[in-house]
């Protein structure tokens, strides 16, 4: 066995983006992301390997990519084929896991040979893993495509530490019972000597399910194993790159560019913003319907106030996906054709990806920052906004449904069930005076300041391998 690294990252995909050049040839970039930010100190310091899918698709049986060094970073590709994406992560992972862990917001699918795929590639992931990793290494399993890893890697490599942090809600017990291999789920989890969840609510509905679903004694937020092994669950809500963010906002080209977007959209008096990945559970339409009866009843009106929606593509190959593009799209087109003037739409709706600088400018020009989630882990968007804010300018409304209100406390926070609350939120947001404004975000700038996303990645390492973590956890029984 080739025992490399002291620390090991097994995450579904590598944080690399492909680079084809003018020859076709295939070069590998570092993308951005928390994550791999979070990470690289730690990575680089403890010669840290990390372990994913690159994106593209192999050949069934053809050999796996060989490891390769990127910047600090040792990358160890973990090969799919096309069936595998088809049924491991557009299947399990995206049609049954997703929307059962986002409250069901649309129905979770289940097939069997979805099943099957999952547990293959999790086979694969973990020994994968279990060939990386030093004698007592650290490893560390992230998110919900890998539920099945820490169990199976235990099983090969008992000399491990092994934590794994789920990005997503992880839902009560009236949800999570649906799950056709729900006890298997819970082994796979279990295997891991800290499960990290964003909020105290997942690790609250962990624990139970540990005892209702297993059988399991439970102990604060502590688990017994038949083999009197202890598997501790905690929050540690994740955060952003606050520096960087700041970094950008303050560049001379973003706020050039900030100036820019709003003298694009005809100096609007406010600009009201969305950024979401294009997916169901981040509550666009909810927002869109919001802002129609705004227009409609002259509460608001076009070209005083105007709406940029970036709604990033996602998982295109999924159905939800795909009808829900055409239902918010169908819905722009209904506000525009409503309440738009010639050269001036209220809604301009961007179905693009950006880069980081464009995003921040968006951020940086926006009056208000509408994050409606109808379930959402985080929010990461929200608490970017927040950090670009170097002018203490800007509202957000945030979803009570969001794991970011927990922290980002002065948001105006809305139900976005409820359109008439929903409405009257957006409202105070547009209309809040400026002393206001400012004094919820200078707040909620100095929490993010605080509690960025080396924080966040340092708590999680230090509480899965600490010793007065283990000495805490004897002491509870
Ligand atoms: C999952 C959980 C949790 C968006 N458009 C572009 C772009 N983005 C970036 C944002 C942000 C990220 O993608 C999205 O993060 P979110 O947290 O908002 O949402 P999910 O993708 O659903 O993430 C979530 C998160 O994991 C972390 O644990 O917070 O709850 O669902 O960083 O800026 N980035 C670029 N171009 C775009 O067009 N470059």
């Amino acid at each position: 066995m080739s025992a490399k690294s002291s620390l090991v990252v097994v995450a579904n995909r590598l944080p690399v983006d492909r680079v084809t050049g003018p020859d076709g040839s295939v070069t590998w970039r570092r993308s951005p992301g928390g994550l791999v930010t979070a990470m690289q100190p730690v990575l680089s310091t403890q010669r840290g390997t990390w372990i994913g899918w690159l994106g593209d698709t192999s050949p069934h049986g053809a050999p796996a990519p060989e490891p390769f060094q990127l910047e600090d970073f040792r990358l160890r590709p973990v090969p799919l084929t096309s069936e595998e994406v088809t049924r491991y992560y557009e299947g399990f992972s995206n049609s049954s896991l997703w929307p059962l862990y986002h409250d069901a917001v649309e129905p979770a699918l289940f097939k069997r040979r979805w099943w099957d795929a999952y547990q293959r590639v999790n086979q694969r992931f973990a020994e994968a893993a279990a060939e990386e990793a030093a004698d007592g290494a650290t490893v560390w399993v992230q998110d919900y495509q890998l539920q099945l890893v820490p169990d199976l890697l235990r099983q090969m490599r008992p000399d491990l530490r092994i934590g794994f942090f789920l990005h997503i809600p992880f839902p009560p017990f009236e949800l999570f019972m649906q799950l056709p291999r729900r006890a298997e789920v819970m082994r796979g989890l279990l295997g891991a000597d800290l499960v990290g969840f964003q909020r105290p609510l997942g690790t609250r509905n962990f624990v139970n399910l540990a005892r209702h679903v297993l059988d399991l004694k439970t102990h604060g937020n502590t688990v017994l194993l038949e083999d009197g092994r202890k598997v501790v669950a905690d929050a540690f809500p994740i955060s952003i790159d606050v520096a960087e963010i700041e970094r950008l906002a303050q560049s001379a080209e973003v706020q050039a560019r900030a100036k820019q977007i709003r003298t694009d959209l005809g100096d609007p008096k406010t600009l009201i913003l969305g950024v979401d990945r294009l997916d169901y559970t981040k509550g666009i339409e909810r927002r869109f319907k919001a802002f129609r009866e705004l227009l409609s009843e002259g509460r608001l009106s076009v070209p005083d106030t105007v709406m940029v929606q970036v709604a990033t593509p996602s998982r295109e190959r999924v159905e939800h996906y795909q009808s829900l593009r055409n239902k918010v799209e169908r819905e722009v087109g209904r506000i525009n054709g409503e309440y738009g003037q010639v050269g001036v739409p209220a809604v301009h709706y961007l179905h693009q990806s950006y880069n980081r600088a464009e995003l921040t400018a968006l951020y940086c020009a926006a009056d208000v920052m509408v994050v409606t989630p109808l379930r959402d882990g985080m929010n990461l968007v929200a608490k970017e906004y927040v950090a670009a804010r170097i002018d203490d300018r800007g509202t957000l409304v945030l979803s009570e449904f969001a794991g970011a209100i927990d922290e980002l406390r002065q948001a105006f926070a809305c139900n976005p069930h409820d359109l008439d609350g929903l409405k009257q939120t957006l409202l105070r947001a547009v209309r809040a005076p400026e002393a206001e404004v400012r004094r919820r975000m200078r707040m909620m700038r100095r929490h993010l300041r605080a509690h960025d996303v080396e924080r966040w990645a340092a708590s999680f390492l230090t509480a899965l391998g600490g010793d007065n973590h283990t000495q805490l956890q004897n002491s509870r029984f």
